[in-house]
């Protein structure tokens, strides 16, 4: 019944309840998936733990995806666990905060861009690298999350959009690279929903209410249908979907300017 029954899924990215890596995990676990998680640091363990309990997990593990090393001891953990791997989702992004807000040629420098590409761009990357030999095989599926910015220069996301861009064409090479072995790459592109990554952004009431107001849907999505979505891209419904960025906005992506309704 469940779409991801019999699937083991390593989620990277929970901070919070509200993490929309988070509500992937429910999402996942719903349809049947089996779930690890990975977080940060310390700081967030104990936080991280307790959600894992509630998905029925015990598998957490820590993981700067700054560090191989913290890469490589991720996965010699998770093999002590699960003999194969079939899902990967990558729900992490940084810049340091001085680079998002202002006139983006003001805030960027060359370590904030460099910065913002290795943890928001480069680890989808190192995380694969290193998964790729518990999964190859299996119809195994990547997922990572993508913004708007990617495509679109806005105020205020700055060098965030280069480093979207990047792992957008990242999770094409990565498809092209993986598709022989029957592993699956794809992004969500999600609208702006109130994490802590987003708290920590000036304006983003004002972002919401300009989405609720100019998006076909005429309202914010949630992180419940961000969750629901990548379950699907992940599960065997989703096997002929690779290198695709699927925007789950409420269709803001396409009509932002569109005249006001009558
Ligand atoms: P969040 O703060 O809950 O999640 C961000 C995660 O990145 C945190 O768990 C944090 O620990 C992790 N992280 C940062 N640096 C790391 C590192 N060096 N090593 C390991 N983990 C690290 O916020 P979120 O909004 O759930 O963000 C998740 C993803 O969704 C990001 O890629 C973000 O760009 C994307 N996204 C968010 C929105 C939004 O509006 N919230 C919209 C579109 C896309
Ligand atoms: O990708 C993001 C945000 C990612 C992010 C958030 C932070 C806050 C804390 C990356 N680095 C940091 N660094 C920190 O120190 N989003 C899609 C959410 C977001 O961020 C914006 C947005 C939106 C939407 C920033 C400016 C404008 C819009």
């Amino acid at each position: 019944m469940g779409l991801l029954n019999g699937k083991q899924a390593l989620i990277v990215g929970v901070a919070s309840n509200r993490s929309i890596a988070w509500a992937i995990a429910e999402a996942m676990r719903k349809e049947g998936a089996e779930l690890a998680f990975a977080y940060q640091n310390e700081r967030l363990g104990a936080r991280v733990r307790a959600l894992a309990m509630e998905a029925e997990s015990s598998l957490t593990f820590p993981c700067d995806v700054a560090k191989d090393e913290e890469i490589d001891t991720l996965f010699s953990a998770l093999e002590k666990h699960w003999r194969h791997l079939d899902i990967i989702v990558h729900s992490v992004a940084f810049a340091p905060s001085e680079q998002l807000k202002g006139d983006y040629l003001d805030a960027v420098t060359r370590e904030g861009f460099r910065t913002s590409h290795d943890i928001s761009s480069y680890s989808f990357t190192a995380l694969a690298k290193r998964g790729r030999a518990m999964m190859r095989g299996r119809q195994g599926a990547l997922l990572t999350l993508t913004y708007l910015g990617a495509i679109r220069a806005l105020p205020n996301y700055n060098v965030m959009g280069p480093a979207k861009a990047s792992l957008e064409a990242n999770v094409r090479y990565m498809a092209r690279a993986l598709g022989a072995e029957g592993i699956r790459v794809n992004a969500v592109s999600a609208g702006p929903i109130k994490t802590l990554a987003a708290a920590a952004i000036g304006d983003f009431r004002r972002l919401m209410e300009l989405v609720a107001e100019n998006a076909p849907l005429q309202r914010n999505v949630t992180a419940e249908e961000v969750g629901n979505a990548a379950a699907f891209l992940c599960s065997d419904l989703a096997s002929g979907i690779t290198g695709e960025i699927l925007y789950v906005d409420g269709g803001f992506n396409f009509s932002y300017g569109d005249p006001p309704p009558a």
